[in-house]
């Protein structure tokens, strides 16, 4: 049997190569991955069908893994480095749009958490749509957000959190928002594996998107009809 280190990965065909990929984030294989992603690149494959068929797809099952006990914190943190290496080549192609600006939107993950990989999508996502985006990181309390958005003149909040623990921290935030009266200069978004639709509603933010491509179509909406209301 061939091991790992005899595959070459520029004789894969497209398929073989994405499951390789699946694979080799799995594996944490950092310089495979980054490898794989130039090969799709140089094959004509659109940045964000790498990001989201091999990359996505990929850390997909590294989740459901982790869920199931099967992978534990180091394996996963090594498949999120080997993740972000392949984000670190996408993010330049999927920024240089040339789109007009949108708009300005602070984004960062909640106190208590630590995940970035879906925050820093989106933020990717978003400068690639047209958006101005100033990353504040992760672990944040509320005066971080707050300090960000009066000093950036954003337009837009960004919370992310992937845990059940940590993602009432967003309706602190927002309700402090309230309580200085400054709810309604930003629109909210939120996102985050356990978050959902009614969640979103329910802790008064404008809007929970599932995705990164989901977020950026409903940030360009609500830009569009905040410019509306104010036009008329
Ligand atoms: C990678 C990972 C880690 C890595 C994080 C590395 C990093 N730099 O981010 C490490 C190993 C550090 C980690 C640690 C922990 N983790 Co973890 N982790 C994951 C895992 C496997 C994948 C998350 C991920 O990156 N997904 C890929 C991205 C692309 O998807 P995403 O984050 O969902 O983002 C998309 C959308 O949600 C949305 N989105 C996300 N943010 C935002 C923000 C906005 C504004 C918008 C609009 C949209 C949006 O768009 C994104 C792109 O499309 C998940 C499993 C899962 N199914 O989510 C568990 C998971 C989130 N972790 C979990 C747990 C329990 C932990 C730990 C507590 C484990 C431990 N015992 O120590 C710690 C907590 C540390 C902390 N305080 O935060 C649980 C949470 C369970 C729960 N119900 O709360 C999960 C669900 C695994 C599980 N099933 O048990 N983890």
């Amino acid at each position: 049997m061939a091991d790992e280190d005899d595959i070459i990965l520029s004789e894969l065909d497209d398929e073989e190569l994405v499951l390789q990929m699946h694979d080799d984030l799995y594996d944490g294989l950092k310089e495979e991955i980054e490898e794989a992603v130039h090969i799709l690149i140089d094959r004509g494959w659109t940045p964000y069908d790498i990001l989201t068929k091999a990359l996505v797809a990929g850390m997909t099952i590294v989740g459901n893994d982790f869920r199931d006990g099967i992978l534990f914190v180091p394996e996963v943190l090594l498949a999120a480095n080997a993740m972000k290496g392949g984000m670190a080549i996408l993010k330049p192609l999927l920024v240089e749009t040339g789109a007009p600006r949108m708009g300005k939107m602070v984004i960062g993950t909640v106190k208590g958490d630590i995940h970035d990989i879906g925050k820093n999508l989106v933020a990717m996502m978003m400068e690639g749509a047209g958006f101005e985006v100033v990353d504040i990181g992760i672990n944040n309390p509320v005066e971080s957000y707050l300090e960000a958005l009066d000093r950036e003149g954003a337009d837009i909040l960004g919370m992310s959190a992937l845990l059940t623990t940590t993602m009432p921290y967003m309706k602190v935030v927002i309700d402090t928002m309230k309580e200085k009266g400054i709810r309604d200069d930003y629109l909210v978004i939120v996102g985050g594996a356990p978050l959902n639709e009614e969640f979103g509603k329910a802790i008064g933010a404008d809007a929970y998107c599932r995705d990164a491509a989901v977020a950026v179509e409903t940030a360009k909406d609500m830009v569009a009809r905040k410019h509306n209301r104010m036009g008329a």
